[in-house]
């Protein structure tokens, strides 16, 4: 391993938790890993870090962890094995998949931790290619694929996201973002909660627009506006709405870099703010207020997060918060929203033409690039020509896509599941074949995660701090041992396999560093700030470079969204409550649970009036349903609540015990959104009622 760590050393390295990738010093002795600490020398992280990346050396040497490849046996049990053994058994499997049904019988899921491994992505979706993999699922259509098809079509590159420059904006709009909590995401800022402060005691005004009174206003930030789920779509059309109609617009700005403006002007029309008033909750003089201060504050800037993501619009949503900093002239200025690029230009790699991104499947037009997540049952179940062999990586599709009882019966069907993880998790529990990959602390790295969405960016490369325990293995050398086993080929072909050679071709291309010296410094090496004035010209790859403002692939979607309205209106006192999920500071997705006070408890929290109104008291068993499905927990009593919507933390079943959300979205036709194939997951009708078994 190059670089691994001698006796008695300290190692800047960094976490690849969350995306701020927080500036760390592992303490090493005797080629074990003692310690982590916050980097205080680090030259933008500073010495923040939070709990879970702190804790992150427990996850290093729980006992809990895999070391060694696992065969499932005809015993029905996991058996130790070598890694040739398991390769020879995934080996011996795939070609009969493929011998007798070609190779796309084979399917993929990639999950959120391979987002923070430079190598192991990199390889892993060489070694798909490879292999022939057409169908691949991933965690983004549970997490942010809307938000890459609406830059694509305004945009003209899914890479491109402008985040607000903080330090100097004097209004910032949060939608659907808990950034005490999750240290926010496309928006990579160390210490997000104390930057936010900073603003705030210089002036800044912060407006949280959730279901939830959130954390972050506890500490001091900003206000919460109060808004029905999924309904995000109507109140961006109605502010924007209202801007407009206070001459908001820069008509100037609009005429040089936009197009299709006459589009978008029509399709906010009829959402005045008192047209809205109902089907998102919010007072139509609140969204009068915030339009005025918007056109009124020359520095304001929006950022919007998995809340909106997840509605069934989450791609018009995104689309309209575009708009409302680009018709308003917020785009590409100080204290507004701003781009940067990381160590490579992004926008330039991720340029795409809408038109020609979409393709016929069996379950109709889907985007290209990933399918849906609430698919993955069904294309192993309903398809034609089903899925019979999955490979699952750093994922956990089981527990974080919806619908996980026909999931469970689905990766019962496949004549191979192989998972690739860190833990044996419930989806690894499945497997025919589970590999164990190293942990962050075990392989070499770059921040990959943070290019492009990064307020101060920089690069860094980790050394693997310590040696890979047991039979640990990167996710690179999985990636071409497969490879090889499949007669394709293979790095491993080679003595002296250089896994880096692309990452080290895309520093050089793109900032001129050469990875060498920055393997030899262990030096965060400080990239461009996000310059305003550069966007027009750098990041957008529309064909004739300009932001389309209503891009004709949203044709179908806006008629959708207007009968949606209706159809909402018409629901808005049906009486059922409206389930929303999401984090907690302790829990990491479905892998961590971190110091959780109550790992045992995924209760739903009510509103005090609603658990009124339902006779049901704190601590009470419930039945939770939905159209989809049902789970039993408890109550937990919870004010900052929106009434008539209940919240529950999702991962539930994993790391912590207790209830999985996912049981009650939708999965197959319906469940996602046509534009990007975004799950459904937030918003959901349930009905809840006292547990029967009490
Ligand atoms: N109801 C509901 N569902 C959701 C969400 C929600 O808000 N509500 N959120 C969605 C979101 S945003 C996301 S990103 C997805 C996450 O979906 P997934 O990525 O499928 O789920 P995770 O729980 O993050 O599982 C990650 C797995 O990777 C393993 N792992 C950790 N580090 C490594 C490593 O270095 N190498 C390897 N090979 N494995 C590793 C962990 O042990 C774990 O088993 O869930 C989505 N699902
Ligand atoms: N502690 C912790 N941190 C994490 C994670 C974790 O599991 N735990 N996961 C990481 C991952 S993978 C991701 S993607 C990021 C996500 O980061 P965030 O997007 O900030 O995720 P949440 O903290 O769940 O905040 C989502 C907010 O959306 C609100 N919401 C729900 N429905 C709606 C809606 O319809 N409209 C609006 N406007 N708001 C709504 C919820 O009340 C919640 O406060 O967090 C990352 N950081
Ligand atoms: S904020 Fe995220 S990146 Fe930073 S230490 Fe915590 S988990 Fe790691
Ligand atoms: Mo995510």
């Amino acid at each position: 391993m190059p670089g691994t760590a001698a006796r008695g050393q300290a190692v800047r390295t960094f976490c690849r938790i969350c995306e701020p990738s927080c500036g760390l010093v592992a303490s090493v002795d005797d080629g074990a890993l003692v310690k982590l600490s916050p980097d205080r020398d680090h030259a933008v992280t500073k010495g923040f870090a939070c709990h879970k990346g702190l804790a992150a050396v427990d996850v290093h040497h729980d006992p809990a962890r895999l070391d060694v490849p696992l065969v499932r046996g005809a015993d029905g049990a996991l058996h130790a094995v070598s890694w040739a053994e398991a390769m020879a058994e995934i080996g011996g499997r795939l070609r009969a998949i493929v011998d007798a049904h070609g190779s796309s019988a084979i399917g993929a899921y990639l999950g959120n931790p391979l987002a923070f491994n430079a190598l192991g992505e990199q390889h892993m979706v060489e070694m798909l290619r490879g292999l022939g993999v057409r169908r691949r699922f991933s965690a983004g259509t549970q997490d942010c694929a809307n938000k890459w098809a609406a830059s694509e079509a305004v945009f003209g590159t899914r890479s491109v996201h402008p985040i607000p420059d903080l330090r100097r904006t004097d209004l910032c709009l949060v939608i659907g973002e808990n950034p005490r909590v999750s240290q926010t995401s496309f928006f990579s800022v160390p210490n997000v909660l104390g930057e936010m402060r900073r603003s705030a005691g210089r002036g800044a005004r912060f407006v949280f627009v959730n279901p939830r009174r959130i954390e972050t206003p506890e500490r001091g930030v900003g206000d919460t506006v109060l808004i029905r789920p999924d309904t995000d779509v109507w109140f961006l059309a109605a502010l924007l709405h209202e801007i407009d109609r206070l001459g908001g617009f820069d008509e100037s700005v609009v005429a040089r870099h936009g197009r299709n403006v006459d589009g978008l002007r029509s399709f906010i029309g009829p959402y005045q703010a008192d047209a809205v008033g109902a089907v998102t909750g919010i007072e139509p003089g609140t969204i009068r207020e915030l339009a005025r201060a918007w056109v009124d504050t020359p520095r304001a800037s929006v950022h919007a997060s998995t809340g909106l993501n997840m509605g069934r619009q989450g791609t018009l949503a995104y689309w309209l918060v575009h708009m409302l900093s680009f018709v308003t002239g917020h785009l590409d200025t100080e204290g507004g929203n701003l781009k940067s690029d990381g160590f490579y230009p992004n926008a330039r790699s991720g340029a795409g033409d809408p038109q020609r991104g979409y393709i016929d499947t069996e379950f109709g037009k889907l985007r290209r690039g990933g399918m849906p997540g609430t698919l993955l049952s069904h294309s192993i179940l309903d398809s034609a020509e089903p899925i019979r062999a999955m490979i699952v990586v750093a994922g956990n599709p089981l527990l974080s896509i919806p619908g996980e009882r026909r999931l469970r019966e689905a990766f019962g069907r496949l004549e191979l599941l192989v998972s690739v993880d860190i833990y044996l998790n419930a989806t690894s529990g499945l497997a025919h074949v589970v590999l164990p990959a190293t942990d962050m602390y075990e392989r070499d790295d770059l921040n990959v995660i943070n290019v492009g969405t990064s307020a101060r960016p920089f690069v860094q490369y980790t050394p693997a701090v310590v040696a890979a325990k047991a039979l640990r293995r990167p996710e690179w050398w999985i990636a071409h041992r497969l490879l090889q086993e499949m007669g394709q080929p293979s790095l491993l072909d080679s003595e002296q396999p250089d896994p880096w050679a692309k990452l080290r071709y895309m520093l050089r291309s793109g900032s001129g560093i050469d990875l060498d010296e920055l393997q030899h410094s262990g030096e965060p090496v400080l990239l461009p700030e996000p310059p305003p004035g550069t966007f027009y010209d750098t990041q957008v790859h529309t064909p004739d470079g300009r932001v389309d403002c209503c891009p004709t692939t949203f044709a179908a979607a806006i008629g959708r969204c207007h009968r949606l309205f209706a159809e909402s209106a018409a629901a808005v006192d049906d009486g059922r409550l409206l389930l929303i999920h999401g984090r907690d500071r302790w829990m990491h997705n479905s892998w961590i649970a971190s110091g959780r006070p109550d790992r045992s408890r995924a209760p739903l929290s009510m509103h005090p009036a609603d658990a009124a109104a339902l006779g049901l008291a704190d601590g009470d068993a419930i039945e939770v349903t939905s159209d989809h499905g049902e789970l039993e927990t408890t109550v937990a009593i919870d004010d900052s609540l929106m009434r008539g919507v209940v919240w529950m933390v999702h991962g539930g079943g994993g790391r912590a015990e207790g209830a999985n959300p996912n049981a009650l979205l939708p999965t197959g036709a319906g469940s996602y959104e046509p534009l990007s194939s975004q799950a459904h997951m937030t918003g959901i009708p349930v009905t809840v009622a006292a547990s029967s078994e009490c």
